[in-house]
């Protein structure tokens, strides 16, 4: 099992639905660390830069807008297989075919305000982390637990 590091963001209508909490809470149980977090009011530049291989997608202008219309909290998780198990608990991309148990079969109702956004592979997460965070931005430190989430 190999110690990955993902970009999750809890997205503008989380934030204001005042769903971080819970989010955030979900993803501590787990046991992921947190190794970086920031509140941030995205530039349209940013959020072209983070969406860009959907370029031309119908969807595309929209999710700029949403990702721009208000702040969001960027982070970057470490875990034991990260990226997949944050994409599990996010569940599927629309809120109406994820399951319940998920965050967005849980929290969302529509694909459009789908409540929160993780890396999909290894590529992605070195893209976007580089994208969102200044290395110096990114923390080191040794939690108490983690003797209790490796063998
Ligand atoms: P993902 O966030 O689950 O990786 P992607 O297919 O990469 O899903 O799409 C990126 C984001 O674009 C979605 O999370 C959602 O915010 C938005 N999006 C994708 N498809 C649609 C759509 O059909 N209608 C509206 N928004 C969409
Ligand atoms: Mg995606």
């Amino acid at each position: 099992m190999e110690k990955e590091r993902t970009f999750v963001m809890i997205k503008p209508d989380a934030v204001q639905r005042r769903l971080a909490g819970e989010i955030l809470s979900r993803f501590e149980k787990k046991g992921i660390k947190i190794i970086a977090m920031k509140l941030v009011s995205v530039s349209k530049e940013l959020a072209e830069k983070h969406y860009e291989i959907h370029k031309g997608k119908p969807f595309f202008k929209p999710t700029v807008k949403y990702i721009t219309s208000s702040p969001v909290i960027a982070m970057v998780l470490e875990g034991n297989n990260a990226i997949e198990m944050v994409r599990g608990m996010m569940g599927k991309t629309d809120p109406q075919k994820a399951k319940l148990g998920t965050i967005r079969g849980d929290l969302g109702q529509f694909i459009g305000r789908n409540i929160v956004h993780g890396s999909d592979s290894k590529e992605t997460a070195e893209f976007e982390i580089n994208l969102w965070f200044k290395p110096t931005e990114i923390t080191k430190y040794k939690r108490i637990d983690e003797q209790w989430l490796t063998e």
